[in-house]
């Protein structure tokens, strides 16, 4: 498979038909290793090493922690971009989970999307008056709408909680490459808390990206004719993180398919090409009733799925999940003490 993109238009410009044929003449799979040198930190990664390490010190020391990761990842079409494709992601999967995951008594820290959705104000972004929208003026003093009271009194009280509780860490990313880099760093933060650590890797992680280097600078001019796009496949990152940055640690990954078929091939064989705990399969028009959890030790996945119950009472299948995946991630511990 071609593996560098190009940005090319019919009778283009000058500029762009050099970035073509530069681009055409190295296509190979790109190392994970020389991805971060060949591409640019974000600008809160000094800030998120400072605060994720100062956070995991301040943790007692039976605390598990688990690092959430949430929403999808943009590919930026130009350096100074106005253009970029995106992965699809609402960020339910992790801001529902990091909240299972507070309640069951981890540390978490939450790597997501910027204006993805997140613990505890999930339930506040679907007003098409926005935050407005929840409330109203009485006598004279703003109030939430009654209709909304109990939820966000709910919603706060924990939010306000966990925060205090020193539990909960926000950390933002926006690009491909802003989250390999922080998933990096905080991974390398974590590691020496061995099997202590988990690693939930719900983000929608693109497969192609555009090196910075080949990377149109300017916004791709238009009036030339359709633009083709060739990306490079982005380097398999799970392999060093799982081999090299958390080896000890406890790793579950997911699985997202549209085509049922390939569903259970794809999981297997990211669990054998890997060697992780667990591979979390989805399918993306049911993610939100049934997943199926494979690891290497059980011949057939474990199916989760909620009931018509649940949905009425707005129990989200992270609640079941979570509490699989920490009673999992307790023996992992146990065992791993008895080595
Ligand atoms: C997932 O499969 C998540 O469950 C969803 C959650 C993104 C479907 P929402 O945020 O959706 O609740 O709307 N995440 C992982 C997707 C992914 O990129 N996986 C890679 C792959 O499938 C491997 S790391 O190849």
């Amino acid at each position: 498979m071609s593996s560098k993109l190009t940005v090319d238009r019919a009778q283009s410009e000058s500029v762009q038909e050099a970035v073509v044929s530069s681009i055409l003449s190295e296509r190979k799979v790109i190392d994970p290793d020389t991805y971060f040198d060949d591409n640019k930190p974000p600008a809160n990664l000094r800030w998120a090493n400072g605060r994720v390490s100062e956070f995991v010190a301040q943790q007692p020391k039976e605390r598990p922690i688990a690092l959430v990761t949430s929403g999808g990842t943009t590919v930026p079409l130009e350096n100074n971009t106005v253009r970029f494709v995106d992965n699809f992601s609402a960020g339910t999967r992790g801001s529902s989970s990091a909240e299972q995951f507070l309640a069951s008594g981890y540390a978490v820290i939450y790597l997501y999307r910027d204006q993805s959705l997140q613990p505890f104000n999930r339930h506040y972004s679907h007003n098409p008056d926005g935050v407005l929208g929840y409330l109203d003026i009485v006598d004279g003093k703003v109030v939430v709408k009654p209709e909304w009271a109990e939820q966000m009194h709910r919603d706060l009280e924990l939010f306000k909680r966990y925060k205090n509780a020193n539990q909960l860490l926000m950390v933002s990313f926006t690009t491909l490459s802003d989250y390999l880099f922080l998933l990096r760093e905080i991974s390398l933060i974590l590691a020496p808390l061995g099997p202590r650590a988990m690693l939930y890797l719900a983000a929608a992680v693109s497969d192609f990206f555009i090196p910075t280097h080949i990377m149109a600078e300017h916004k791709i001019q238009s009036g030339s004719g359709d633009l083709t796009l060739r990306m490079n496949q982005v380097p398999k990152f799970l392999r060093p993180l799982v081999k090299n940055w958390v080896p000890r640690c406890f790793i579950i990954s997911f699985k997202l398919e549209t085509d049922s078929e390939l569903l259970a091939p794809k999981a297997r064989h990211a669990l054998e090409k890997y060697g992780h705990q667990i591979v979390i399969a989805n399918l993306l028009h049911t993610r939100k009733w049934q997943v199926w959890l494979f690891t290497n030790s059980e011949p057939e996945p474990y199916l989760l799925q909620i009931s018509k119950e649940d949905i009425e009472n707005n129990r989200d299948i992270e609640h079941y999940l979570v509490v699989e995946l920490a009673r999992r991630h307790q023996e992992y511990i146990s065992n791993s003490n008895q080595l």
